[in-house]
């Protein structure tokens, strides 16, 4: 491309998109090295996602999100398993035989909770890895008093990206077979979605206190938490612990907000062939899907970048100081 000159770009079929309603409100994303990212304003007419830009390179990538890469993947499982405490328990295979990492976080073997967090269940959301990478930052830490006080009681069992296939394939929800794993909760088959059973087999064999499923949204310009009101026995118990985990996420500070999300469903209505819903019922247990979005936070706006990369692995740390103030409750 000549820099200086305006080049348009047209996403002529942007309309028969999966989730064609929300184009509406989002901005490209743009990089000149693939490593900073920004966004380009974009507009949703006719069916097609349209945007121009002057260019300041010779050469530009675009993207629906900042990209978290393969490499990026192998250097964050390397950098985890130098952690203090830290182990590759388990290494799960996709349909294409990619490695499902379970990295155990343990620093003290009487820790008596389980925390799990699985990201990427649906590939094209790669916001929830770069969660996984600041939470995975963060627990470098040496002189974090939060972070010992959690580890104190808790053992974390994280599985960065749940969907390596469709990740490599460049897929928004599904795996190799096509199946979108956060469907595959009741059914979850060696065969057609290895990598939920896989995760299953585990949790059974551990316990599971609490469980963290991180997501991306398309269309609500928000960060907000799904939780699991519509399960069958769904106990004030439950209740109280879903309310003080949204406030403590506020009290901290992070890009969070309870204002906007998904319905919440009605008593005994859930879909448990989610994760988050037929993990909170099999370990009668803590469990959100935590969404970030595609667009913006639109409570803290940042036109330049909208939603990225860091302001998910912020939503990560943050998240770790809740799960320090809340681990000595998460049980009768
Ligand atoms: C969502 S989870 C949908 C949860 N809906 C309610 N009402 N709790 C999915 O799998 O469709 C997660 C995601 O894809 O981001
Ligand atoms: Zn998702």
């Amino acid at each position: 491309m000549q820099p200086g000159q305006r080049y348009g770009f047209s996403l002529v079929n942007a309309g028969q998109s999966s989730y064609k309603q929300a184009w509406h409100g989002y901005h490209a994303v743009a990089s000149y090295d693939q490593r900073t990212w920004f966004r380009v304003p974009s507009r949703f007419e006719e069916g097609a996602l349209n945007f121009d830009i002057e260019p300041q390179h010779a050469q530009i990538w675009f993207a629906y999100f900042e990209p978290y890469s393969r490499e990026r993947h192998e250097q964050l499982i390397a950098d985890a398993q130098r952690l203090a405490g830290a182990e590759l328990l388990a290494t799960g295979r996709s349909i294409e035989g990619r490695a499902i990492e379970l990295l155990r976080i343990s620093r003290n073997p009487q820790a008596s909770r389980k925390i799990w967090l699985i990201a990427q269940q649906h590939p094209g959301e790669h916001m929830a890895e770069w969660f996984m990478d600041g939470l995975i930052e963060r627990l470098q830490q040496t002189d974090d008093a939060e972070l010992s006080a959690l580890l104190e009681q808790a053992d974390l069992y994280i599985v960065p990206n749940m969907n390596p296939d469709g990740a490599y394939r460049g897929h928004l929800r599904t795996n190799h077979a096509g199946r979108d794993l956060n469907r595959a909760w009741q059914s979850a088959s060696e065969t057609d979605s290895p990598e939920v059973y896989f995760v299953q087999q585990q949790m059974r064999a551990v316990g599971v206190d609490l469980f963290l499923d991180i997501h991306g949204d398309e269309e609500i310009p928000h960060v907000f938490v799904a939780g699991c009101e519509g399960n069958p026995g769904y106990s004030m118990r439950l209740q109280s612990l879903e309310e003080q985990f949204k406030r403590l996420l506020i009290e901290q500070g992070a890009e969070f907000q309870t204002a906007f999300g998904y319905p919440r469903d009605e008593p005994g209505q859930a879909n448990t062939t989610l994760a988050c819903n037929a993990v909170g019922l099999e370990f009668d247990c803590l469990a959100f899907t935590i969404e970030m979005p595609f667009k913006d936070h639109d409570d803290r706006p940042n036109p330049h970048t909208g939603w990225s990369g860091e302001r998910s692995k912020g939503l990560g740390k943050d998240v770790l100081s809740v799960l320090a103030a809340m681990v000595g409750q998460l049980r009768e």
